[in-house]
């Protein structure tokens, strides 16, 4: 058996999100640093690990893999580009349970005890986030995030950057579309379209972005 040595791996952005996938890193990959507007921040001081520049500075030859790891959609969208030309990994955490059917892109997180049923399929950067539900067949588009504890029942489709707030419940075969925003706790019950927050039990909606 050859040995491999672990290979550097970077994070975009050094906040709360930044220290939960800190801590997913599995072995094979070495933590060096992260890119910041903030090189205190929380990453640098609870996690000791060191502010590499600020997220302007990230270099067009990003050598190290990345995640990206800031909460924000907006901004991460917003950064994307500059990673044009960078590689990109993925981190399932050691307690989250993946189908074998389910197909996951580059670049997205899946936190501890999250689940991701069979024929699931999750677009790039996208994050199911601790304890989020994605039963089977669900489609999940680049860049959106499925937060701690909400549940998608089967062939639910939610839409690139698109948020689906904490604890929220999403009925089978609901089609969420791209930029919206589900609050917390929300149960949604039809179709939301594009760019709409809808929020309550049953989910209304809030406002047009
Ligand atoms: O323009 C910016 C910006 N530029 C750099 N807007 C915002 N909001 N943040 C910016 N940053 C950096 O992102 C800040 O310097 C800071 O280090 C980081 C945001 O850290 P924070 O801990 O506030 O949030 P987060 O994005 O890491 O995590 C949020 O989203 C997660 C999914 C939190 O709401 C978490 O609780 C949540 N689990």
């Amino acid at each position: 058996m050859t040995h491999q040595p672990p290979h550097p791996v970077v994070l975009i952005g050094g906040g709360g999100h930044a220290l939960v996938v800190a801590e997913a890193i599995g072995h094979g990959a070495v933590l060096v640093g992260f890119y910041d507007d903030a090189p205190d921040a929380r990453l640098a001081g609870a996690a000791r690990v060191p502010c590499l520049g600020a997220l302007r500075e990230i270099p067009a030859a990003l050598e190290p893999w990345y995640m990206l790891a800031l909460g924000d959609l907006a901004l991460r969208r917003r950064v994307l580009p500059s990673l044009a030309g960078a590689r990109s990994f993925a981190i399932t955490h050691r307690t989250a349970f993946v189908s074998e059917n389910a197909k996951v892109g580059p670049g997205v997180f899946v936190g501890p005890h999250a689940v991701i049923h069979t024929f699931a399929k999750v677009g790039p950067h996208a994050i199911i986030n601790t304890g989020a539900i994605i039963e089977h067949e669900c489609e999940i588009g680049e860049n959106a995030h499925v937060a701690p504890g909400a549940v998608l029942g089967g062939n639910v489709t939610v839409g690139p950057d698109t948020l689906v707030g904490l604890g929220s419940r999403v009925n089978p075969g609901v089609r969420i579309g791209r930029a919206c925003v589900i609050g917390a706790g929300a149960t949604v019950v039809r179709d939301v379209p594009d760019g709409v927050t809808v929020v309550g039990v049953p989910a209304r909606p809030l406002s047009r972005r």
